[in-house]
């Protein structure tokens, strides 16, 4: 008799019609095996899926070039099917369940003529954690199998666990003829079902990634009691070798990799890496908040990645130990044969060609490699991996930040008065647009929790649920935003970043720990100038009051913009926010 899932897969392969079907054990010779399919095989117009890249500089590495309309997550083509409109909220697309599978059905009929269909059986977490959760993904292209061996626990006891249970997590992912016309990424939260056509790249082909472990685990997360956010996980050292445990929200393109793997400018400080971009939260039994990472892997922004700036990312890439490592989108120098992308240290490569392989010259003004290209690596590559990965139970978390892209206004770090207040600092969150989605980049939109483009129900009641979790929490974690990005009347930076960055998190550390005090402001407590270390770092005095600026007179339009956010929601949105609100417009203006 056969599983419900090897009916499920027969019944997709009946309507996708590939000339195979084929199971994947996620094992790494296999990984090999479908590299050199998609090096001889499978193409892309007349691109190869793979081209192998120089070895000896860059071991394991494979090139991959997507389709040119086809570089970033299409938010536009992405819908969250509930059966009620009002569920998914205004902050989803919504379509009727049924008539999105009509017209799906309709897309895939056929969609996978020729080519092969990969079976892929992988668990987000831990196999032993009680938070993981046994996946099947369907697809019809070599670079998403692979891609997939990487960012999850890949394996064919995963089949044995789904066993005879009908309530596994679906995805039927075909690249179909990569017409941006016929691309969406559907979600149906209720079957925990995702089905997605048209489009090979990141969050829109691997199905574990966004869709699932943000938009559909959103979801369960309302019904079970638990969060699924857009978020990193790190362990922070201090010189005692004491670690305290953080999560940090922050948009796509807005420093969470880098974060992640920080290497300290402060001696006797360093961070341990968790996770890059997903946490899934939990109230433990002992009213901590407990994270997990559901991935394994990276898939990082390459432009702005170097041994400046993220030296432990470098090193990642170069190690041996986990096979293979891909690079998507960035330029190649074809001498060497080895990918390039801006502000990689070196020279600018004599012999280059841009991420759509036309000849480059510096100078030139469109980017060689594409803004938002990307390398895929497995975690276990990291030097800063925390010995906590594998961890079933996941680590308890002492704060949570939440930041964003802020030219202007934002502070460098604020602190919540308490979990309302937190909850509240992360609704009125917004941020200036990147390149990690197809839109018109650098325009300021509110960015609740950097979840608006991820939360798969309606965030109204998401921030209800925050509240309620706080509820649960016996010891909450202290609620933080940062904005790393503020610049001066030059457009420059005005805040080192990356490395320097662990001077605040030096900062929260000594928060959770109580060592220090701060000071009260209209947006919440600051730090004394004087706890923020920044020896070194060139910022001046001056600077640093710059960076901690408060005028109300340019908070009008802001509270206009979050309030225009907040009534979206209707009554959605909780009176706790509202009060918090309220609370805000009245410290800054002293009335209504
Ligand atoms: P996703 O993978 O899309 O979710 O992005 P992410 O949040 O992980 O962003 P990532 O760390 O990859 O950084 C994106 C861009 O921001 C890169 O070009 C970085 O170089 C830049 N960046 C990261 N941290 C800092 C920082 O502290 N300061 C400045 N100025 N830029 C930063
Ligand atoms: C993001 O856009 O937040 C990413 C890349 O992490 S993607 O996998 O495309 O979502
Ligand atoms: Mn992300």
């Amino acid at each position: 008799m056969a599983t419900p899932l090897e009916r499920w897969v027969d019944e997709q392969a009946r309507l996708c019609k590939p000339e195979k079907v084929y199971w994947c054990d996620g094992s790494e010779e296999e990984a090999r095996r479908l590299i050199e399919i998609g090096m001889k095989e499978e193409k892309i117009g007349d691109t190869p899926i793979f081209q192998e890249l120089n070895q000896k500089a860059w071991p394991n590495a494979y090139f991959h070039r997507s389709h040119p309309t086809d570089v970033a997550r299409t938010e536009h083509l992405t819908f969250v099917c509930h059966p009620d409109k009002e569920t998914a909220g205004p902050n989803n697309n919504w379509m009727d369940p049924q008539e999105a599978k009509e017209k799906m059905r309709k897309l895939s009929d056929g969609c996978m003529k020729g080519r092969t269909m990969y079976v892929l059986p992988y668990m987000m977490g831990h196999p032993d954690s009680p938070y993981a959760k046994a996946c099947i993904q369907l697809t019809d292209v070599s670079y998403v199998a692979v891609s997939m061996r990487i960012m999850t626990r890949m394996t064919k006891k995963v089949i044995e666990k789904i066993g005879n249970k009908e309530g596994f997590v679906k995805g039927l992912h075909s690249v179909g003829d990569f017409d941006p016309d016929k691309r969406f990424i559907m979600h149906f939260p209720d079957e925990h079902f995702v089905w997605s056509i048209g489009s090979g790249y990141g969050g829109n082909a691997l199905l574990g990634k966004k869709c699932f472990s943000l938009r559909i685990a959103s979801y369960l997360g309302l019904q079970e009691g638990w969060l699924a956010e857009h978020m990193v996980i790190l362990g922070i050292q201090d010189p005692q070798g004491n670690v305290t445990y953080v999560t940090a929200a922050m948009p796509s393109a807005c420093g969470k990799t880098n974060l992640a793997m920080l290497e300290s400018a402060l001696p006797g400080y360093k961070v341990w890496t968790i996770g890059d971009d997903i946490a899934w939260l939990n109230v433990g039994a002992d009213g901590r908040l407990w994270a997990i990472n559901p991935e394994t892997g990276l898939f990082g922004v390459a432009p702005g990645t170097s041994n400046k700036t993220n030296p432990n990312m470098l090193k990642t890439l170069k190690a041996k130990k986990f096979f293979p490592t891909l690079f998507t989108n960035t330029a190649l120098d074809t001498d060497k044969n080895e990918p390039w992308w801006e502000s990689l240290d070196g020279d600018i490569p004599k012999s280059l060609i841009d991420w759509q392989g036309k000849p480059w010259t510096a100078g030139q003004e469109s980017k060689a490699a594409h803004p938002n290209s990307r390398f895929t690596v497995s975690i276990y590559n990291s030097p800063t991996l925390s010995k906590e990965f594998d961890n079933p139970k996941g680590v308890p978390i002492s704060a949570i930040i939440l930041g964003g892209k802020r030219t202007q206004l934002i502070p460098l770090v604020v602190e919540s008065l308490d979990w309302e207040h937190g909850v509240f600092l992360g609704a009125r969150t917004g941020s200036e647009t990147t390149a990690a989605a197809i839109h018109k980049e650098g325009v300021l939109r509110r960015d609740p929790m950097a979840m608006l483009p991820f939360c798969g129900y309606n965030m109204g009641d998401y921030f209800r649920h925050w509240l309620n979790i706080g509820k649960r929490l016996k010891h909450p974690p202290k609620i933080y935003t940062v904005n790393w990005f503020r610049t001066d009347e030059n457009g420059k930076f005005i805040w080192p970043g990356f490395g320097e960055n662990i001077r605040v998190l030096k900062w929260i550390v000594e928060r959770a720990q109580n060592k220090v005090n701060a000071q009260d402001t209209a947006l919440g407590r600051i730090p004394h100038l004087k706890d923020l270390d920044t020896e070194g770092t060139g910022v001046s005095k001056e600077k640093l009051e710059k960076l901690f600026e408060i005028n109300p007179d340019n908070w009008k339009n802001e509270l206009s913009d979050i309030k225009k956010c907040l009534e979206q929601f209707g009554s959605r949105t909780p009176g706790e926010i509202w009060a918090q609100y309220e609370k805000l417009e009245k410290s800054l203006h002293g009335g209504a």
